[in-house]
């Protein structure tokens, strides 16, 4: 694609997650990315400690700029923005910047394992409940999605069961919804995905780590594959062995994250 994507997340310095992988992604398939940081962290908060710069006052003087530039994009991919507040900054960004039809991507990004990342609260799920209004895509994980849908959250469950949570979630979103992380027991990990009151799925063989940053590399694949014109579930597929490879490229010691800048192809 020849238009500009705005990616719009945190920037933790240390960490292999968020706009550290959003950005060489995006730019690797040879899209112009434009980016807006919400907040700037030393390192994510999976770690014991973090320290936490909030950007939103800052958003309003991005947006002038923007404006007095006559700047639009062509479609946005958001990930963790960190306060409530900058949902709000967020829909005013889709309304001043947005070219006709762009689409919004927007992975919730706030909990995993059953639990809310640090720092978030009920307030801040609300909020997002209220910001995937203005989604054309949503790549939760189950655990988003039990908190977006008010379902109960389980380590196992079979597809009768997140289908009624999907489906739950689809009365407060137009959204189509791409979960991922959906495994059934039997050894493979995947996306079930479901637009026009379809479900589909896709599945690859589950690999024996489980590693922080790879939701945030499979929306960012996922993105770029989707505004590069491919098919949802070919989108998923390639973003789901993307991460497949990252993880095999990581040593289990490494620990915070995963080697995704081994598994882009080199440029010669
Ligand atoms: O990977 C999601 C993410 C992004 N950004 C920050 C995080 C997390 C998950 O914990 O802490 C700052």
């Amino acid at each position: 694609m020849n238009g500009k994507i705005l990616t719009m997340q945190d920037v933790s310095c240390v960490g292999q997650c968020s706009m550290t992988v959003a950005l060489p992604i995006l730019s690797h398939f040879g899209i112009e990315t434009v980016i807006l940081p919400t907040a700037l962290l030393s390192n994510h908060t999976m770690f014991k400690t973090w320290s936490y710069l909030d950007l939103t006052p800052e958003l309003q003087n991005i947006f002038r700029g923007w404006s007095e530039n006559g700047f639009t994009f062509d479609g946005f991919l958001l990930g963790y923005l960190g306060k409530k507040e900058i949902m709000d900054a967020a829909k005013e960004c889709f309304e001043r910047f947005s070219a006709p039809g762009a689409p919004v991507i927007i992975d919730p990004a706030f909990g995993d394992g059953g639990k809310l990342y640090g720092g978030f609260d009920g307030e801040y799920v609300s909020a997002m409940k209220d910001l995937i209004k203005r989604a054309d895509i949503i790549i939760p994980n189950l655990t988003e999605v039990c908190f977006l849908a008010d379902c109960e959250y389980r380590e196992e469950y079979d597809r009768a069961y997140i289908e009624s949570c999907v489906k739950k979630l689809s009365l407060i979103t137009g959204a189509e919804i791409v979960v991922t992380g959906v495994e059934f027991g039997d050894g493979m990990i995947g996306e079930l995905i479901y637009a026009g009151g379809r479900f589909e799925y896709t599945f690859e063989k589950k690999l024996d780590m489980r590693s922080h940053g790879t939701g945030d590399i499979f929306a960012a694949v996922f993105a770029a594959y989707h505004f590069s014109g491919y098919k949802r579930v070919e989108s998923c597929k390639k973003a789901g062995q993307f991460v497949a490879k990252c993880i095999e490229n990581t040593e289990k010691e490494h620990g915070y994250g995963v080697r995704f800048e081994k598994a882009l192809s080199p440029i010669d």
